[in-house]
């Protein structure tokens, strides 16, 4: 602000901390002072609308710069975890008009060390204290794994605690005042982290928000490295092109599954229905006819592309890819290449070994990876009570179409949960619920209205809406801080994803196992469906 000056001339005469001193107290708080063994990275004070430039970060996370809009104080510590591992930490206050008085902590994703400065920035941006962390490693590869257990607990669990502890304790130091409540917000990988928390720190978030969760972290790590063995290699004989998953089998699908929700739409509301019938061998070849057919070869594939993994003892590994997912799997995991954090995670953590190839994978792999589950990242909790009884709130969210993560593997954990704790949906819908979001794909982007506040990926520019109706981070402080629920999220979807082209589609997605059903009427239109 220009008149800063002004204001730090006045601020003797104020009684109140005021909000005129603000960068004067960014420049003087040495948060290195609040914690052991703490050193200071970065200081800087950010006026509102203040774009930081981001040179130091690992080009594979592909971050360059993030704009904060509102007025903030801005660290960043190295905290060491042992005496071989340590993580980076970022921290950005708001101001104290801004300030909430509440935390939100942020997450990471695949197995990687990105900080998500866009979260911190959306955090911010709704009166948040946020931090980041690198989760112990830099870049998006395993290479850091090797040999140090150390890295590989930070990345499973210790960064994020040890970070929210550093938060809670800074936040008090700096603004006078403990948060009133701290909140966790992340997705993929990051939603792994928070379930972690949740079931290990029962203590550490009042509300977490996650998506799309790497549960069973070292059987998902299977199943997605199993593609690369259905699909063999891109220009092997036989591959299945891009062209055939998005045209020929993603049409085939449609056929026999659109209509099992009554729309004809493109999407599948509920696709456990169309992954139960669908019948790949209706695209085989016959004759001699091979255009707009299937081999027998690949029929086999397609079919084990939709099927459950089961391992060497029949156990079930993970459950078959969503229907309809083809659309973006076709771009990882149905490219025909090994899939690289599955391969990093076998490579450096399960087998300790850089020369592991993927091309030697094999189901009794997945045996190995559970035996020693590196870092104890399974992330499959059986009992989320201590959590309960601390008051905390779950609100789990996934795609439909999720093209790198099955939603049939968290309705099987929501299911597992159920049982283990002995608590019907009733139950555990005080504490945790979990929508499914028809027709997104990892996280966020699909045909369907997968716009929920999740992140600040606009409609091209234009930020989400923060209501608790359409917005999972309001909906979570709703229930946390009101007791009020969400039974239901509105979703959104813009034509060609852009807000200036006009809503394509609104609908309202259902807490499990709830399916949403379509009443008649304009299909676009939410009011013409309702969760069953
Ligand atoms: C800080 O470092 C000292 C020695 O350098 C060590 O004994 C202590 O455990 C460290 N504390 C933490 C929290 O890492
Ligand atoms: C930040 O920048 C945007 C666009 O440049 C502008 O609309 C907004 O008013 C600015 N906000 C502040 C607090 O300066
Ligand atoms: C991780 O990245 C930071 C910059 O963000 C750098 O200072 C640090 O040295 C890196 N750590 C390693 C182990 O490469
Ligand atoms: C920020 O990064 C983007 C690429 O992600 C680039 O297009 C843009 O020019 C950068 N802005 C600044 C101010 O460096
Ligand atoms: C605090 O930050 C907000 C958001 O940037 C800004 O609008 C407000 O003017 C700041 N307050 C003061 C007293 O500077
Ligand atoms: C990290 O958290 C654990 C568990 O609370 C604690 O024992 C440990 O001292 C913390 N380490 C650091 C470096 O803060
Ligand atoms: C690091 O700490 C471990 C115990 O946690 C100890 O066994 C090891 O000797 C230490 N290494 C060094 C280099 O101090
Ligand atoms: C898939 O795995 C099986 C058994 O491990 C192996 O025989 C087969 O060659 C693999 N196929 C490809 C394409 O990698
Ligand atoms: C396929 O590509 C790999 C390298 O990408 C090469 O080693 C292999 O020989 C190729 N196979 C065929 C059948 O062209
Ligand atoms: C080949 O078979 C497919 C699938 O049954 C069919 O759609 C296509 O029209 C047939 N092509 C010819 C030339 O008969
Ligand atoms: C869940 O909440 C309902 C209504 O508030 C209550 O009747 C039920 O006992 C609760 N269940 C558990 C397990 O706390
Ligand atoms: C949306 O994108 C498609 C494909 O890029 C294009 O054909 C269509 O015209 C776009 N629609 C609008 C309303 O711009
Ligand atoms: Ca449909």
């Amino acid at each position: 602000m220009k008149s800063s000056r002004w204001f730090l001339f006045l601020q003797p005469m104020c009684l109140a901390y005021a909000d005129s001193s603000f960068e004067a107290a960014c420049r003087a708080f040495d948060p290195t002072s609040h914690l052991n063994n703490a050193t200071l990275r970065l200081h800087e004070y950010l006026p509102a609308n203040t774009t930081i430039l981001l040179p130091g970060i690992d080009p594979s996370c592909s971050r360059y710069n993030q704009t904060f809009t509102a007025e903030a104080c801005r660290f960043a510590l190295t905290i060491p975890t042992s005496n071989r591992s340590s993580f980076i930490y970022e921290m950005i206050l708001p101001n104290t008009t801004t300030w909430s008085g509440r935390y939100m902590a942020t997450g990471n994703g695949g197995i990687d060390g990105c900080i998500k400065y866009e979260d911190m920035a959306y955090g911010l941006s709704h009166g948040f204290a946020v931090t980041g962390t690198n989760n112990g490693h830099n870049g998006t590869g395993g290479e850091a794994f090797l040999n140090n257990e150390d890295v590989i607990i930070d990345f499973s669990y210790r960064a994020l605690h040890n970070a929210t502890e550093a938060a809670k304790t800074l936040i008090e130091a700096f603004y006078g005042n403990p948060a009133n409540k701290s909140y966790y917000l992340g997705c993929s990988g990051g939603g792994r982290q928070g379930m972690q928390a949740a079931s290990l720190y029962p203590e550490d978030y009042d509300g977490v928000v996650i998506g799309a969760p790497a549960l069973n972290f070292n059987y998902m790590s299977t199943w997605r490295a199993s593609f690369y063995n259905i699909t063999g290699p891109a220009n092997s004989t036989g591959f299945i092109t891009k062209d055939a998953w998005t045209g020929l089998i993603h049409d085939e699908i449609l056929r026999q599954c659109d209509m099992l929700d009554g729309v004809d739409d493109g999407i599948l509301a509920d696709p456990s229905l169309c992954a139960a019938i669908f019948r790949p061998e209706a695209l085989l070849c016959s004759g001699d006819n091979t255009t707009d057919c299937l081999s027998p070869k690949q029929v086999e594939a397609v079919r084990r592309v939709y099927s459950p993994l089961y391992g060497t003892s029949g156990q079930l590994i993970y459950p078959g890819l969503s229907p309809g997912a083809e659309l973006q799997a076709v771009d990882r995991l149905l490219a025909g290449t090994p899939f690289p954090y599955s391969v990093d995670w076998f490579r450096y953590a399960v087998f300790s070994d850089p020369s592991w190839s993927p091309d030697s994978w094999s189901i009794a792999d997945a045996d190995v990876a559970e035996k020693i589950n590196p870092g104890n990242a399974r992330t499959w909790p059986s009992d989320l009570s201590p959590f309960r009884d601390a008051g905390g709130k779950l609100l789990i969210y996934q795609g439909g179409s999720d093209n790198q993560i099955t939603h049939f593997d968290t309705q099987r954990w929501y299911n597992y949960l159920s049982t283990s704790m002995d608590a019907t949906s009733a139950d555990l819908d005080n504490f945790t619920r979990f929508f499914v979001v028809s027709g997104m794909a990892h996280c966020s982007g699909g045909i369907g209205a997968w716009q929920i506040g999740q992140n600040a990926a606009g409609a091209k520019g234009v930020s989400p809406k923060y209501d608790p109706e359409s917005n999972v981070l309001a909906a979570l402080v709703q229930w946390v801080e009101k007791d009020q629920a969400p039974d239901e999220i509105l979703g959104t979807k813009f034509v060609n994803d852009t807000a200036s082209l006009g809503v394509a589609l609104t609908r309202r997605h259902c807490r499990y196992p709830l399916r949403e059903t379509y009443l008649g009427g304009n299909a676009s239109s939410a009011d013409s469906w309702t969760c069953r």
